[in-house]
């Protein structure tokens, strides 16, 4: 069994995955897109690679509908070959000098991955360290934001199951880890 099913029994709701999240089989999964919607490196790329070429396809009728993505906005499209149900594209701020609305940008994407999700009745969500790489957020204080901002729309919803951070490298694992723990006692 997946790490993170083993946590969730125990009683979880919010989980920490260090792995790759084209292979984990939530309702939703979020990626840390750019505003053009077509795709790019990192996660992004890892997420139109695995999950095919039905993915683009929805992510430029979406484009054809309502234009680029805005950063903090969020959209969502199926997720074609992986194992989740939806991919919900969202845009991080690139990360300026901290006081470009960076935090409030980057709130506004968790939040608003997370009423999406919940619009599409996805109980399990997992997100991407978004901002964290290519648009070179500090991941401290990234992780801060995400997790402040998780923790707040979970405390006043009784819809979704759980939410799981998942960390690609063993930096963003620790820095997660400190703060889920620091949050619990
Ligand atoms: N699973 C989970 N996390 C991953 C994976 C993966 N397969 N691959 C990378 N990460 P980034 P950003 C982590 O650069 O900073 C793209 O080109 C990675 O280690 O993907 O929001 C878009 O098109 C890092 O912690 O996204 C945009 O142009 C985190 O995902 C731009 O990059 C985010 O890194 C967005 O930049």
């Amino acid at each position: 069994m997946d790490s993170w099913k083993k946590k969730i029994q125990q009683g979880n709701r919010l989980v920490l995955f260090q792995g790759d999240i084209t292979k984990v089989a939530a309702d939703a999964i979020v990626n840390a897109a750019n505003s053009s919607l077509l795709g790019g490196g990192g996660v992004d790329g890892a997420i139109h690679r695995a999950g095919g070429p039905a993915i683009l396809e929805a992510c430029k009728e979406i484009r054809a509908r309502q234009g680029s993505c805005p950063t903090g906005e969020a959209v969502v499209t199926p997720a074609g070959n992986l194992p989740a149900k939806y991919v919900i594209h969202t845009v991080g701020p690139v990360w300026q000098s901290g006081d470009r609305d960076e935090p409030e940008l980057l709130a506004n994407c968790y939040r608003n991955s997370l009423k999406l999700a919940v619009a599409h009745g996805a109980k399990t969500v997992a997100f991407p360290n978004i901002s964290t790489g290519v648009y070179s957020y500090p991941k401290d204080k990234a992780a801060e934001v995400a997790i402040r901002t998780v923790s707040t729309f979970l405390a006043q919803d009784s819809f979704l199951d759980y939410i799981i951070f998942v960390v690609f490298d063993k930096e963003n694992y620790n820095i997660y880890q400190q703060l889920i723990n620091k949050d619990k006692r």
